[in-house]
């Protein structure tokens, strides 16, 4: 399980107040935080509000690298910024994301290979929005792996997110998004990996962690690979190195949990 740490992302205001205090020790800490808590990635989310989003960014981009080694995940539905990104990380980064739209694959697929980028691919496109039913979203899928196969991506570079919604609102689609993970990963050989915002599942519920951590063993249990999600949730990263067990894709070890939660990347 790579765990994508969520926690750079301009939603949370101590994040939106160091973009807005051009503060970067807040940023530093949890770039610092979620590497020592076992985080693969970062996400970096410039949120909402900021005013100048091409300077927020690079700031965030910045701060991070400043810090840590950790690969970044530079999370934007603008091109642009993403590109402008890509060209300031020092260590090959991950696209999040591009939507199954034609348009959207011809400007991110190249701008991936030029970067020796990974790619979070959405199950999801202008047309269909966010469909409910998994043949949908796993139709949408294929046409992503289909893309990396055209534009010579690695298939283990590509991450398809089937998409999750907060289950208060949308109780329906968590059984889809589990449907769509088994599916893309019997239907593509090579499989790509998979991820998901993880926290979604919870937005607006009482008992957050509690249902991100069923939700997270529940998507493993479907193919999930990957999550974006807060790893300084002990909870949850136990519950994730249990399930890695319970699924025979660990050495059972009486440490297990320490070792898959234990720092992969250098801290400066
Ligand atoms: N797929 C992909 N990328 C994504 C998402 C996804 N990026 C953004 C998001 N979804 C994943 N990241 C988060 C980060 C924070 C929260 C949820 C998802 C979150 N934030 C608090 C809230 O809204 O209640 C913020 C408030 C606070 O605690 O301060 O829950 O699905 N590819």
């Amino acid at each position: 399980m790579e765990i994508i740490g969520e926690r750079i992302n301009g939603m949370f205001t101590d994040i939106k107040q160091a973009i807005i205090d051009g503060n970067p020790e807040p940023v530093a800490a949890w770039a610092v935080k979620q590497t020592q808590l076992g985080a693969a990635w970062l996400d970096i989310n410039i949120g909402a509000a900021a005013t100048d989003p091409s300077k927020a960014f690079k700031f965030l981009i910045e701060a991070a690298q400043g810090a840590v080694d950790t690969p970044l995940a530079l999370d934007s539905t603008n091109y642009d910024l993403i590109e402008e990104g890509l060209a300031l990380c020092k260590h090959p980064a991950l696209i999040n994301s591009c939507h199954a739209d034609r348009h959207k694959i011809e400007r991110v697929f190249p701008m991936a290979i030029k970067y020796n980028a990974s790619i979070i691919g959405l199950a999801m496109s202008e047309e269909s929005g966010i469909p409910k039913s998994s043949d949908v979203r796993v139709g949408l899928a294929m046409e992503l792996v289909a893309a990396a196969d055209e534009f010579g991506l690695p298939m283990e570079n590509l991450y398809i997110d089937p998409l999750i919604l907060p289950v208060n609102v949308a109780q329906d689609h968590f059984i889809e998004a589990l449907e769509t993970l088994r599916q893309v990963k019997l239907m593509a050989d090579p499989s790509p990996k998979t991820t998901c915002g993880l926290s979604n599942v919870s937005q607006r519920c009482a008992n957050r962690n509690l249902i991100n951590r069923t939700a997270l063993v529940l998507l493993m249990g479907a193919g999930l690979d990957s999550a974006i999600a807060n790893p300084a949730d002990t909870d949850l990263m136990d519950a994730a190195a249990t399930a890695r067990v319970l699924l025979n894709k660990e050495i059972y070890c009486d440490s297990y949990a320490d070792l898959f939660k234990s720092a992969r990347h250098t801290i400066h």
